[in-house]
């Protein structure tokens, strides 16, 4: 028998790839299984050092805001599950590459070839799969599917790209009998097999890959429609407040669907299930609890507007959002818990395997660190955390966790996910403020044919509260701007400020002080290990 060149190994490894990978998502939207991609890339996200991990999403941020190409949240995770389609790629490309190789040298002498063929690439595509299967099966939580449907469906479709694999190999290495005509059959040269091979790996990739992207993009439609949030925003506790935002700022809550998101998924998140959900509780407490989502739900309940920012949010950056959260106090849920005297912080476990830790004090000191259920009126949808997830004042989206499995409580503090990365242990928000608009096209002219520039945005310190946001223009002196009434005592400050217009070219740079009087630091620190800090300008020709 013939060996393949090493460029026709390539070119059927190759054509080979896409399908697989194609059919995987396809199937994982279709059904719900996971999709050994997006698995691997979280486990090599897991085992990477925490500071080339952040280099490499420092690098993709970056790159993002360089090239301007959109919401940095929504592009990050586009960019992540880029790379780890790449890198499944890579892989099986190399895989199918070997074996193409080396098959023919095993199988050289078997005399039932065909077959042997066949087998050896079911064999190589099980072995093959059985890793990507593993991780899978170890570490997918989006998976709507039953463990069991992922497992048998992944053995399959391994299975049948060996198979298919092993019958190409089959088809290119067979030695073609001397011209056999018989009643007009003319055996197919390896040109024209390659390209029909072609024609059909194409086919299944686009297919696949259009299918999945067609119902992806009617879902997401649906989620939207779903999410308007229109209610709550229709009657903001603030509506009648004198100072209007400038135009063009940030809409003050955030439409849902446009609600920032980061976490350490590859894919949509953790889906718990509703009727199956517990939350466990125990470590250092009288009995062990498991609680239903009901049982959660039925405890005292309060609603905040709360704002939200990553750690990694740049200076003026898009990853901090604002909506209404619902839940309840974390103190309700210490009194069902029974804490013993010895546990001063309680480890809070995510079904992503994220973690962090939470000092009792500060819960018994707030009666506003609430475990929520809902935001903006409704469930908490799967990308934000469901069912359950946790917010502490004044503290980075980092200390926030998510999709939350577990409550141990513990005699001493621990570092969570992303403080073992080396982000800051407190990770306490710092004070920042920036200019959304210099709404040029929207001059207010006064009686005495003034010209006024509305220029806004916001500023935000957390729980401790903004006092005063100034603007400064051309260097010149900083000047007080207007203060619209916060939604709440935890959510941004609008502020605005109208300039009196003069063409040119022009720079706008504004600070803020806290309610306490401390002002917003002016050192430009990056956001890496405790938030950025830094003053925010913007300059433009008018
Ligand atoms: N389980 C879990 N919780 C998590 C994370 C995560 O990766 N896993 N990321 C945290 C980070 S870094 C941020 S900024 C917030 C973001 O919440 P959001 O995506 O709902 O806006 O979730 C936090 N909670
Ligand atoms: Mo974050």
């Amino acid at each position: 028998m013939r060996r393949l060149s090493i460029p026709s190994a390539l070119l059927v490894a190759f054509l080979l790839t896409f399908p697989l990978v194609a059919v995987l998502y396809l199937a994982a939207v279709l059904i719900g299984v996971a999709f050994p991609p997006f698995n691997l890339f979280d486990l090599v996200a897991r085992l990477l050092p925490g500071n080339l991990l952040t280099f490499g999403i420092d690098l993709m941020v970056d790159s993002i805001r360089a090239l301007n190409l959109g919401a940095t949240d929504d592009t990050a995770k586009l960019a992540e599950q880029t790379m780890a389609v790449a890198m499944f790629a890579g892989i099986t490309l190399g895989a199918a590459l070997i074996y193409l190789q080396t098959a023919p040298g095993l199988l050289a002498r078997s005399a039932t070839f065909s077959r042997d063929s066949r087998l050896s690439g079911i064999v190589f595509g099980l072995v093959f799969g059985t890793p990507f299967l593993l991780i899978s099966l170890s570490l997918d939580r989006a998976a709507t599917a039953p463990t069991l449907a992922t497992a048998v469906w992944l053995i399959a479709a391994f299975g049948l790209w060996g198979l298919v694999l092993g019958q190409t190999l089959y088809l290119l290495t067979r030695q073609m009998p001397e011209p056999t005509r018989e009643a007009g059959v003319t055996p197919l040269s390896r040109r024209q097999f390659l390209i029909q091979i072609g024609g059909a790996a194409a086919t299944i990739t686009l297919f696949g890959t259009g299918l999945a992207a067609l119902i992806n993009s009617s879902r997401a439609t649906a989620t939207e429609l779903l999410s308007a949030g229109g209610d709550i925003a229709a009657r903001l506790p603030n509506a009648n407040d004198p100072v209007q935002p400038a135009p063009g700022t940030r809409p003050e809550y955030t439409p849902l669907g446009q609600h920032y998101r980061i976490d350490i998924n590859t894919g949509s998140g953790p889906a718990l299930d509703e009727e199956t959900y517990r939350l466990a509780v125990n470590g250092l407490v009288e009995a062990p609890l498991e609680l239903t989502l009901e049982e959660i739900r039925a405890l005292p309940s309060m609603e905040q507007f709360v704002t939200m920012s990553c750690i990694s949010n740049r200076l003026a950056g898009d990853l901090i959002s604002t909506t209404l959260w619902m839940g309840t106090s974390m103190q309700n849920l210490l009194d069902l818990a029974r804490p013993l005297p010895e546990a001063t912080h309680i480890r809070i476990t995510a079904a992503d395997g994220f973690d962090e830790y939470v000092d009792l004090a500060t819960i018994r000191g707030d009666e506003t660190v609430m475990l929520a259920w809902a935001w903006d009126g409704q469930a908490l949808t799967q990308r934000h955390g469901f069912p359950l997830r946790i917010h502490i004042p004044n503290h980075y989206g980092m200390k926030q966790p998510k999709w939350i499995t577990g409550m141990e409580f513990v005699s001493e503090w621990g570092e969570g996910y992303w403080v073992r990365r080396g982000w800051d242990r407190d990770a306490l928000v710092r004070a920042t403020s920036v200019i959304d608009t210099v709404a040029v096209d929207m001059m207010v002219i006064d009686a005495a044919e003034n010209r006024f520039v509305p220029i806004g945005g916001i500023a935000w310190a957390g729980t401790r509260g903004i006092a005063q946001v100034e603007v400064q223009v051309d260097g010149g002196e900083w000047q007080d701007t207007q203060l619209r009434r916060p939604l709440s005592d935890r959510a941004w400050v609008i502020w605005r400020y109208d300039w009196q217009f003069e063409p040119g070219e022009h720079t706008f740079a504004v600070r803020c002080v806290e309610a306490d009087g401390t002002p917003q630091i002016e050192t430009v620190e990056g956001v890496r290990p405790s938030g950025a800090t830094g003053i925010h300008s913007v300059s433009e020709t008018l």
